[in-house]
């Protein structure tokens, strides 16, 4: 047959449903799921709720978000996941083995088979050729209890990368120069696979940066082909026996091809505050650094690690600089500490953080006020650092750790030193002890602090009803502000507490206002513009909006994992074209949804806007199942009804 890439080649082996045909709807056979903690909660109270008695497929839970443990809730959730994954059947990777991404390429990833993460960065494991994405919490435990994983078949953009890369260039630059093309908007139903030349000099880590800040694209997945580089590294993790060859078909026929020069890529950086704002390092050259910090989950692996070890040796880093380096494993700091590269990074004066999400996600490392913070992360969001005023710039290990050695932002190719070839290790240091078991003991008690609450429900939507725009936003909003995190993290497992949060630095009384208004039997909207519900998977957006009264997003578009968590909460995706639309609306402006059930049937919901006298056409673009997911009020009460009626 031939002509198949990467991508077609793992759907297709996993089809269950529908037609490998870009835009269709497919489903597929899950084989592996992922969960952090901080949505991990709530995905499994999700799939508690399912009433199944194991999971079907291997799954790993991993503590790596909320670990501060800045009171009692982190710890009581920690202890509700391991009694889950105990009773259920799950792997559960304790607090200190590592960032979930990482942890999963080094132990679980395999090429080939399928992968659903509550986490936006899982594509990371398509660094090892797995079809991995990042998905709500709902659908994880959808998943886990055996469902099929619906999506919309992805075309398939082809980045051919060429040559090899300049010593001083690497992944970050490569994904960077990628995300300088595509941006941050308009991906949805997208999916990149990286072939050509240039892969072969790429390792797995550094594949697994490239692919990891696929998700700042919002493309579906990113994939690297599983080649003797893959192999190599599998066996290395003593998981050779997970090794299969996955490439694509030599005629292979892809949507379209984008051509990377590898040896002509210069370092670059995404300035504030967005991932996509890339300019070349030498541009900014020289603006004075407050901060630096090396982790997450895009680049902390072994060869980032020893980047950083080789470049600070017998070197200081300087005065006014807080240098800060976050391993993104057990795995690799106990390398670091056994080869005596970790004595390197600490003699420099580095601060060494625990092997967790940490800064990246907002919890603790906040700059200082209108502070200048490098950081080899993968989302510079105004305000996700904790501190609203700061300007934060995204680069590779190289970059930060150049500009924490001269104080300025500086060009890692403008050093005095080249840089030393990093060797990728014959054995990894194996240690699984962080990583229990599952005794599967259906008897087990599950301990629930008071944190814990149980997943809201959702009625089913009503035929006719009023509602208020609660708020209208711009383009490119993030779930970072609807939903923040650091500070607030800790609140995940609590919806009705987190609820007071919803798009808390962008209004702060949208809470109150959304309870005021269903107090008087009005329900709530949300009005956006392009590109809404970019970033992270966090369903909270959609379930805090949900527990609010929020009845729909009228956006002009919405981003994929967003927009299927609004169908898991019962909460209807609107669309529409017409720019005069967005202008005129206003916030409280009282719109009526009059037999809303007749418009999704046909796909167009008509809408009177009673405060401006005008009535709308929006679009609700909705496969069969959603629409009776949305009719139902969300996944859940649809998943029940389902097995219910022995579906
Ligand atoms: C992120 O990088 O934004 C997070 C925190 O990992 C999120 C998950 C979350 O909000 O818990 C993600 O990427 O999905
Ligand atoms: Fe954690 Fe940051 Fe990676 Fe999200 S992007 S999983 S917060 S390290």
């Amino acid at each position: 047959m031939g002509k198949k890439g990467i991508i077609y080649k793992i759907l297709e082996n996993h089809l269950v449903e529908g037609n490998l045909i870009a835009g269709e709807t497919i489903g597929i056979k899950i084989d592996q799921t992922l969960t952090q903690d901080a949505l991990g909660t709530m995905a499994y109270l999700e799939f508690e709720a399912l009433g199944v008695d194991e999971v079907k497929t291997l799954s790993v839970s991993y503590v790596d978000h909320n670990t501060l443990q800045d009171g009692f809730e982190n710890a009581d959730d920690h202890k509700y996941l391991q009694d889950v994954a105990n009773k259920y059947g799950i792997y559960y990777s304790k607090a200190g083995n590592g960032i979930c991404h990482q942890v999963h390429v080094e132990r679980f990833a395999r090429p080939g088979q399928t992968l659903v993460g509550s986490d936006s960065h899982t594509p990371t494991s398509g660094g090892v050729g797995m079809f991995a994405m990042g998905v709500g919490g709902m659908d994880v435990a959808a998943s886990m209890a055996g469902n099929t994983f619906y999506l919309t078949c992805p075309k398939v953009i082809n980045i051919q990368l060429k040559g090899k890369l300049p010593m001083w260039c690497s992944a970050k630059d490569v994904v960077l120069k990628v995300l300088s093309i595509l941006t941050t908007k308009g991906n949805v139903g997208t999916a990149l696979e990286y072939t050509g030349d240039g892969v072969q000099y790429l390792s797995v880590p550094e594949r697994a940066t490239i692919t990891n800040m696929g998700a700042e694209m919002g493309v579906t997945t990113s994939v690297f082909p599983s080649d003797e580089i893959t192999k190599q590294f599998l066996e290395a993790q003593e998981r050779g026996a997970d090794w299969v060859e996955v490439v694509a078909d030599e005629d292979a026929v892809y949507d379209e091809t984008i051509t990377i020069d590898l040896s002509q890529l210069q370092p670059l950086v995404a300035c504030p505050h967005s991932p996509d704002n890339v300019k070349t390092v030498a541009e900014i050259a020289g603006m004075p650094v407050d901060q630096s910090l090396v982790g997450s989950c895009t680049n902390s692996s072994y060869r980032d690690l020893m980047v950083v070890a080789n470049m600070l040796k017998n070197q200081k880093i300087n005065p006014n600089v807080s240098f800060g380096v976050a391993p993104g494993s057990r795995q690799v700091l106990s390398m670091i500490s056994n080869n005596g590269a970790l004595a390197d990074i600490v003699m420099s004066g580095a601060r060494i953080l625990e092997s967790t999400c940490g800064f990246c996600v907002g919890c603790g490392q906040a700059p200082r006020t209108e502070g200048v913070s490098l950081r080899t992360n993968n989302r510079n969001y105004e305000g996700r650092s904790g501190t609203k005023s700061a300007n934060v710039y995204l680069v590779s290990a190289e970059t930060a750790v150049a500009s924490a050695l001269t104080g300025v932002i500086t060009d890692p190719s403008t050093l005095p030193f080249d840089k030393e070839p990093i060797e990728m290790p014959h054995r990894f240091a194996i240690d699984d002890s962080m990583i229990i078991a599952p005794t599967k003991d259906k008897n087990a008690t599950i301990f629930r602090g008071p944190n814990i609450g149980e997943p809201p429900a959702n009625t089913a939507l009503p035929k006719s009803f009023e509602a208020k725009v609660a708020i209208k936003v711009g383009d490119k909003i993030t779930t970072d502000h609807i939903m923040p995190a650091g500070p607030y993290l800790k609140y995940r497992s609590n919806i009705k507490k987190y609820s007071n949060y919803v798009f808390y630095h962008m209004n702060e009384n949208f809470h109150d206002q959304c309870l005021a208004n269903t107090a008087e039997g009005t329900f709530n909207v949300i009005v956006a513009h392009e590109s809404y519900g970019q970033g992270s998977s966090r369903e909270h957006a959609a379930l805090c909006p949900m527990y609010l009264g929020v009845k729909a997003v009228i956006a002009k578009s919405i981003e994929r994992i967003h927009g299927d968590n609004l169908i898991n909460f019962g909460i209807m995706s609107l669309y529409y074209d017409d720019e005069a639309l967005y202008t005129a609306i206003e916030e409280n402006d009282v719109l009526v949804f009059d037999d809303v059930w007749a418009g999704l049937e046909t796909g167009t919901v008509k809408v009177i806007n009673k405060t401006k006298n005008v009535e709308y056409a929006l679009q609700a673009n909705l496969t069969e199942r959603q629409k009776d997911m949305i009719l139902a009020g969300g996944k859940l009460n649809y998943l029940k009804e389902k097995n219910n009626e022995g579906l």
